[in-house]
């Protein structure tokens, strides 16, 4: 069918044929019979304009879209202007792993709760379109295994984020989408019959080139350049500010603790600004004290889901940490008692309250941050210190001062509004023929391979109508 196919995409006439084939879904029974040879003969057709798509961007979003134009529409000339090198960001993702998608969320509702932006919007068709298991179907289907880890994550069963580089550029070549690496898209308008005219500027040379073209898909991720092209076409933009970061926090004490984790803490957001209690701003699971402050996927989606928060107090503001959320903090403080009967002749520090799992590094920590030196005696601590050490567990605060330097998770909120597009097409409302589809619209997620499932199922989608609309056009 490949063949035949690609046979009629130099024939259009034929590719009629081909299209009526297609939609009858006799195709597939077809493709052993002569009838190539027939179209190959009988070239009669007043030849129709060959229709091009750019894809403006060649990481998951705009590699993924464009394979799937391609798929639908074989005779579309699809070509991805890339001005780095194609899929860098899955090399680098999940330590080289490429933490794919997230394979824990059957139901499609509770997939789009992981969007700070665009939790909402994404509970329509998007997901339903082209969900986490259609694109895990899709990479088995070419090849690359997947493999769901305990926390959903899906990783390659290689381990390796090659498998799935690997495998998106050699559909790319084997579909004949043109990756044209080195490229950069500068400046986009909207010519009178309504084809987009591109200016391209060849790296580092800077020869530039302008090309008409009658699609355009812009999934250029958080790259400024993007953001222009988007707006040079009349959209707006949200401001993009970073998403998924650690915490700065000045404590000397912290941060002899550097490399502790905690594997459940339950952490609270406070901000001055705050007037309403806002439920994600509190998250439960894994915090690690690194040695500028406090990390891990506890504070990652804290980050996320106060991005916009933080964002305008500078950074600035105070985090509550509950150390032991499954201990009511009365049970607790029960438990603080009977431990200091139980140990009464002991030194504080050679005996922590170890049923709450805390570490001796962690207890020493507080104790130096009540105050209190690790040799005296259980006995000798008064009720009172007790108490405040039950409640120090319970709800300890530190100051943020700022955002760590860390960029592992880098993830900008921010982009092209939900509102002026079309999800279950990607299409642009305010310019025809215009899609986006990646980061470069304002969705983020949290930890765990939702940026990934975002940029596969806007790709899909917006490729799959752009293929669609490129089928319609010549039939
Ligand atoms: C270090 C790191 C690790 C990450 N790990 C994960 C993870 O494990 N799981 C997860 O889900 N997400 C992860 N992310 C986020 C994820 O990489 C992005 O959400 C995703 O790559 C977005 O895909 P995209 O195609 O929209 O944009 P990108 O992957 O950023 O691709 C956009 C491409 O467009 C090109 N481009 C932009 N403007 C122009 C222009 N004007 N002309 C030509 N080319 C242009 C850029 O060079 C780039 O290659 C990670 C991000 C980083 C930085
Ligand atoms: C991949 O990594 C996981 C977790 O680190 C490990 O359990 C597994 O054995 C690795 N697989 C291969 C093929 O290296
Ligand atoms: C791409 O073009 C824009 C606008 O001219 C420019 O700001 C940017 O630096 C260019 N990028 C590269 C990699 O040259
Ligand atoms: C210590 O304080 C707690 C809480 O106020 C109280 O319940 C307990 O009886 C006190 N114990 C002693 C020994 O005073
Ligand atoms: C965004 C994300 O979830 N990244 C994770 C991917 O997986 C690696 C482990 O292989 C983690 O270190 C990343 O935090």
């Amino acid at each position: 069918m490949r063949q035949t196919m690609s046979m009629a995409a130099v024939i259009p006439n034929c590719f009629s044929l081909c299209l009526a084939l297609f939609n009858s879904h006799k195709l597939t029974t077809l493709v052993s019979t002569p009838w190539k040879r027939t179209c190959t003969t009988h070239v009669i057709c007043h030849a129709k304009k060959e229709e091009k798509l750019v894809v403006v961007g060649g990481g998951a979003a705009g590699v993924y879209g464009a394979i799937h134009a391609k798929t639908i529409a074989r005779h579309l000339n699809v070509i991805i202007v890339e001005k780095g090198k194609p899929l860098s960001k899955v090399k680098i993702s999940g330590g080289g792993r490429c933490n794919v998608t997230n394979g824990h969320c059957a139901d499609n509702l509770i997939l789009a709760e992981n969007y700070p932006r665009g939790h909402k919007e994404l509970r329509g068709s998007f997901f339903n379109v082209h969900g986490p298991e259609d694109t895990m179907s899709w990479f088995s289907s070419h090849g690359v295994e997947l493999k769901i880890e305990d926390d959903g994550r899906a990783f390659p069963v290689s381990n390796s984020s090659s498998s799935v580089i690997d495998c998106l550029m050699s559909e790319v070549n084997q579909r004949g989408v043109s990756m044209q690496t080195k490229k950069n898209v500068t400046a986009v308008s909207v010519l009178p019959g309504g084809k987009f005219l591109l200016e391209i500027k060849q790296l580092p040379a800077g020869s530039i080139e302008h090309v008409e073209v009658d699609y355009l898909l812009i999934a250029s991720g958080s790259n400024r350049q993007g953001y222009e092209l988007a707006s040079q076409l009349g959209h707006s933009i949200v401001e993009p500010m970073p998403s998924l970061f650690t915490f700065k926090i000045e404590d000397l004490r912290l941060r002899e603790l550097s490399g502790v984790t905690f594997p459940k803490v339950k952490v609270r957001l406070k901000l001055d600004s705050l007037q309403k209690n806002i439920p994600q701003l509190t998250q439960v699971g894994p915090m690690l004290v690194t040695h500028w402050g406090l990390s891990g996927p506890a504070i990652l989606r804290l980050s996320a889901w106060g991005a916009r928060f933080l964002f305008s107090s500078g950074y600035k503001g105070r985090l509550v940490v509950d150390f032991i959320p499954d201990v009511h903090v009365e049970s607790l403080k029960t438990s603080l008692s009977r431990h200091k009967l139980q140990f009464a002749k002991q030194k504080v520090i050679n005996s922590c309250p170890l049923e709450f799992g805390i570490t001796k590094r962690f207890w020493s920590y507080v104790l130096e941050r009540q105050g209190l030196s690790g040799d005296i005696l259980w006995a000798s601590i008064s009720n009172n210190s007790l108490m405040s050490i039950g409640s120090l567990l319970k709800e300890c605060a530190f100051e943020i001062t700022g955002k760590g330097p860390f960029k592992d998770e880098f993830v900008t909120a921010g982009g092209v509004p939900l509102s002026e597009i079309s999800l279950n097409t990607m299409k642009s409302k305010i310019c025809s023929n215009l899609f986006f589809a990646g980061e470069i619209l304002n969705v983020d997620g949290v930890t765990g391979g939702f940026n990934f499932q975002n940029a596969w199922s806007g790709g899909f989608i917006a490729g799959t109508t752009i293929g669609g609309l490129a089928l319609q056009s010549q039939s």
